[in-house]
């Protein structure tokens, strides 16, 4: 196969590259006034602006030409019709089959998965709806009104943000709580306002061996055993989703409520299965079953749509000709909806867990960047925190801002202010201000000339700060499936250019391993010496310090 570096496309983006560089958006702006018609566009009510990058209708062409010379096509097809993509782990890639609404069969291994995935949504409906309607009852014949999701990673991440971003959509009679660090603290804190007889725990894990998940759902078990001695009111409180059956049951689950999970679905792809059953709970399952269908809808545009009109595929090829022309590094990610403040988050994992790679498809290191590192805040509160990087710093940063049309709050004025910002954020990353704009603002104000002269080529801003704006309506499950199933599909683009895995792991699995043999170690206060200096030094000073400080 031809490295990706060598192909006569990629060459001619970097020949263009060096056309376009030096050129500003201000310019871009001011030869097309078609530019926003030209460079937008919608799907549902979701509008993605994208006439505010560094690009013109020739680099367009060229970004297109190379994810069809990289044959996205078939990578596409080849997800949808099951072959095992995953080809590290032998796995079939089928997130899409667990919001596939329609009646089409989807297969992995020849295996129609359908019947599976709709059985386990029948199961997780009956639960959810057994404890909103409060026909669910505790050990003591009370009705639900905490539940507390313990899981890590893509057991947590996602059913942590989908709740908090449709708050407009949960219980008020059920309040959801996630635990996932092993720091104590987070479980204790969590616990100490809950009452044994009203919580529900789901033990979220598909491998159930996961240390900080294992030891935070032991640590639950007892809390609740201290309260209720009676081993067999767990059943009324402990749920498990997992593909690991014999271990959730031997932790003490109900088999009948433990819940399927497929090896065909990775963790930080997983929100739309029984993991996302703390989702269903809180915002019950007409409401599930519309982000399912909003994403299914998603997957349906990714699948058909000619990639020039494709909102993943162009999203994917903006992020390629900032990653690997511009060498930018990192990429932002900015909701202006306070109900996605773990958006940046959630999408920190889905991005750099499937794209922090540098070993292609064909075992070789690759020789041009991957994944960026993305971070992101509210965009609204990080405009007074790290905006000014993204300004005036060295730095070339890309960023995605996320914002409603019409909020859900009865306040107008902060809803019209938030948008203001919105608009004129994006406006004065791309614009900037000149020199002679600068000079003009300073002579009104009241300054002598040489503080004027002082001040100038700080208040100079170069703009050319890329970003795309991404508008909906409003932030309802249908417009989430979408959005979240968008951004999906925009890194398995990426993914398919450089030509790597975006749907294995091994990162996250050597820190299993390792941790695990340490935690054995830490048991006594023996001095250990089987590690690199620093490593034993480190250990050591712990033992030795936490002997000192659990004297009395
Ligand atoms: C996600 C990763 C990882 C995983 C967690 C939890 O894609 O594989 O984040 O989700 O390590 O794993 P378990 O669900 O097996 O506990």
């Amino acid at each position: 196969m031809t490295r990706l570096t060598e192909r006569p496309v990629w060459q001619a983006l970097s020949a263009h590259y060096q056309e376009i560089s030096p050129r500003h958006m201000r310019d871009l702006f001011a030869e097309d006034p078609q530019r926003f018609d030209r460079f937008s566009l919608r799907f549902n009510n979701i509008l993605l602006d994208y006439s505010k990058n560094i690009v013109t209708q020739q680099t367009r062409q060229l970004l297109l030409k190379l994810a069809e010379e990289c044959k996205l096509a078939d990578w596409i097809a080849a997800m949808f019709r099951g072959d095992r993509i995953n080809h590290t782990e032998q796995r079939a890639v089928l997130h899409v089959a667990l919001r596939n609404l329609s009646d089409q069969p989807m297969r992995a291994d020849g295996q129609d998965v359908m019947p599976e995935v709709r059985s386990e949504l029948q199961k997780m409906e009956a639960l959810s709806e057994a404890v909103r309607s409060q026909t669910w009852r505790g050990a003591t014949g009370q009705p639900i009104r905490d539940v507390v999701n313990i899981g890590i990673g893509g057991s947590d991440l996602g059913p942590e943000m989908v709740t908090e971003a449709l708050r407009p959509y949960g219980s008020r009679d059920i309040a959801m709580h996630f635990v996932s660090n092993v720091d104590e603290h987070a479980i204790q804190d969590t616990l100490q306002k809950l009452d044994p007889a009203t919580t529900l725990f789901i033990i979220a894990s598909k491998t159930f061996t996961t240390q900080e998940t294992m030891l935070n759902a032991a640590f639950a078990r007892d809390w609740f055993l201290q309260t209720i001695n009676d081993e067999s009111a767990l059943a009324k409180h402990f749920v498990a989703v997992t593909s690991n059956i014999p271990l959730g049951e031997k932790f003490g689950i109900d088999p009948r409520n433990i819940f399927a999970m497929w090896d065909w679905v990775g963790g930080r792809y997983s929100l739309w299965s029984a993991i996302g059953l703390s989702i269903a709970i809180y915002i019950g399952m007409d409401n599930f079953r519309a982000m399912l269908q909003g994403a299914h809808e998603m997957d349906q545009h990714f699948r058909t749509a000619p990639f020039g009109q494709n909102l993943p595929v162009i999203l994917g090829l903006l992020g390629i000709w900032y990653n690997n022309y511009f060498g930018a590094q990192a990429y932002a990610i900015l909701p202006y909806e306070q109900n996605l403040h773990r958006l940046p988050a959630y999408l920190q994992q889905a991005d750099m867990e499937s794209n922090g790679k540098c070993v292609d498809r064909d075992g070789n290191k690759v020789d041009y960047t991957t994944g960026p590192i993305i971070f992101g805040e509210l965009g609204n509160p990080a405009q007074h925190a790290f905006y000014q990087l993204l300004h005036q710093g060295t730095k070339l940063i890309p960023a995605d801002i996320l914002a409603p049309i019409r909020d859900f709050h009865s306040v107008r004025k902060h809803h019209r202010a938030l948008m203001s910002n919105v608009f004129a954020q994006t406006e004065a990353l791309m614009k900037g201000k000149t020199r002679q704009e600068a000079q003009q603002e300073l002579s009104t104000a009241d300054l002598d000339a040489q503080q004027q002269q002082l001040l100038l080529p700080y208040k100079v801003f170069e703009g050319n700060k890329p970003t795309n704006t991404i508008l909906f309506d409003t932030l309802d499950p249908g417009t989430l499936g979408s959005l979240l199933a968008m951004y999906e599909h925009k890194i398995f683009v990426q993914g398919v250019i450089w030509n790597i895995n975006s749907f294995d792991q091994w990162g996250v699995e050597l820190g299993k391993q390792l941790a695990s043999h340490i935690f054995g170690e830490l048991q006594d206060d023996d001095p250990v010496a089987d590690h690199d200096c620093s490593t034993n030094g480190l250990i050591n000073y712990y033992k030795t310090r936490r002997k000192i400080l659990r004297r009395p």
